[in-house]
């Protein structure tokens, strides 16, 4: 295994953890950069809430019917293993609607694949083939 670069654990609403009530959890996320092999802590009662990654739609809608996972420990700690976009809500009846979720992008910064202009060796002998047709009309031409 290579070691990745520093991964960062970032906990869920800082301190206050993973509640309802006082936190914007959108504006929690918004002040930080979220990375590959990053980890999200997740710690709450988990008499009271849950962690669920949903999709966009379910995100949007805060109707939960088919979660892509489910976290109920109270104290969940989530690897972030690749580029893209991650839904959490809460699934507790009501607690999404109230702002217990909150939407994360992890953007891709290596540049790979650069568009690198390579002169292809068919193209300039088709080149040179056509050229000296040319000249060989020429020179029945004249
Ligand atoms: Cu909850």
């Amino acid at each position: 295994m290579v070691a990745s670069t520093t991964a960062v654990v970032h906990e869920v609403g800082d301190s206050q953890g993973w509640i309802i009530g006082n936190i914007d959890y959108s504006q929690w996320a918004s002040t930080k950069n979220f990375h590959v092999n990053d980890i999200l802590v997740f710690n709450y009662n988990n008499k009271y809430h849950n962690v669920m990654q949903v999709s966009k739609q379910e995100y949007e809608s805060c109707t939960i019917t088919n979660p892509i996972a489910t976290f109920n420990t109270g104290k969940d700690s989530i690897t972030l293993q690749a580029y893209g976009d991650y839904y959490y809500v809460c699934g507790n009846p009501g607690h999404c609607q109230i702002g217990q979720k909150f939407h994360i992008n992890i953007v891709g910064t290596s540049s790979q694949g650069s568009a690198s202009v390579v002169a292809s060796p068919l193209c300039f002998m088709l080149l040179i083939t056509i050229i000296a047709i040319l000249e060989f009309c020429f020179f029945l031409t004249f």
